[in-house]
């Protein structure tokens, strides 16, 4: 008889290393809402990969029991991707901060977006580069003081991250926020189950560097989108990522549709082209020999 496989807990998906970052920033909140949703998941620790890649928020692969990749300032969607493509039957979760994917690493978003690589990316939003000590991000207000703007950020606009996200093709898009755990729950647990590229922005509040979007003004802001929210519709996900109410911020699943993904792409040009799985990668080299 086989001996009967315990549940893992969320408390299973912990590596032994203490979460190193400043009391009350919002990234344990987030951290938590992983573990919990990984739980949900019962997904195996030896068949899941967390990648990052700089920033207070790319810490948080470390804290985990998974298997882990820190990559470089703003590369993690890359090397997800080439894990995903290389162990298709491997979950693959990215983790960042909105400097490491918007600043150096926004030339890959789209990419991955448009693709529908099967990923599941978390951007923790705290509108600031918070590693490097308060400097503003692509996210951070036009105008709002950072440690080497005092008078002010001169851009004209900032990034919308849904309205990014939801042109470029992304599958799933959803908004949350540290502060209200049991709805980050459920969207990570709905972002894991989706096929496809899968977008959560979590509004993960930096107390020591930013004072103006803090824990108290995101509660205030944060509001649910309407019930009758139509989640399969592009146009009304786009008008309320652009438009919420005045002084608020919604909260939720923007938008979900199924289209095929990457891999289920490749595998049908494979099938139609009757692709040799055992092809000899010298052939294709010698193609390029001058
Ligand atoms: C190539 C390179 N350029 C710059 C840096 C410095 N750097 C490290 S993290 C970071 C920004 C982090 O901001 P964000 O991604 O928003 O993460 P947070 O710390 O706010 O969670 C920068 C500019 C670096 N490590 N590598
Ligand atoms: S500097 Fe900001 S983002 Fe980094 S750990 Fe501290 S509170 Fe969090
Ligand atoms: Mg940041």
């Amino acid at each position: 008889m086989e001996a009967a496989t315990e549940a893992l807990k969320a408390k299973d998906y912990r590596s032994g290393i203490r979460a190193v970052w400043c009391p009350g920033c919002g990234d344990y909140g987030v951290l938590n809402s992983v573990q919990n949703a990984f739980a949900a998941h019962q997904l195996p620790l030896n068949s899941t990969v967390c990648v990052s890649g700089i920033g207070c928020s790319s810490r948080l692969p470390y804290f985990l029991k998974t298997y882990g990749f820190h990559t470089a300032h703003g590369r993690s969607l890359p090397v997800a991707a080439g894990v995903k493509l290389a162990r298709p039957d491997l979950e693959v979760v990215v983790f960042g901060g909105d400097g490491d994917l918007f600043s150096i690493g926004g030339g890959h978003f789209p990419h991955i977006a448009r693709k529908n690589m099967d990923l599941t990316l978390v951007m923790m939003d705290n509108h600031i580069y918070g590693l490097t000590k308060g400097q503003s991000s692509p996210t951070s207000s036009p105008g709002s003081i950072g440690s080497i703007t005092p008078y002010g950020v001169p851009d004209t606009s900032n990034v919308n991250p849904l309205a990014y996200a939801l042109t470029y093709g992304a599958t799933f898009v959803a908004q949350g926020f540290s502060g209200k755990p049991k709805q980050m729950d459920a969207i990570l647990q709905e972002a894991l189950n989706h096929e496809g590229f899968s977008f959560v922005n979590v509004l993960s509040p930096c107390l020591t560097f930013n004072k103006v979007d803090t824990t108290d003004y995101f509660k205030a802001a944060f509001t649910d989108l309407p019930e009758d929210h139509d989640k399969g519709n592009l146009a009304a996900a786009l008008d309320r990522a652009f438009n919420p109410p005045a002084g608020k911020v919604y909260s939720g699943i923007f938008f979900q549709t199924r289209k095929p993904t990457m891999v289920e792409n490749l595998r049908a040009i494979n099938k139609k082209q009757k692709a040799d799985k055992n092809m000899d990668l010298n052939i294709a080299v010698d193609w390029f020999k001058p």
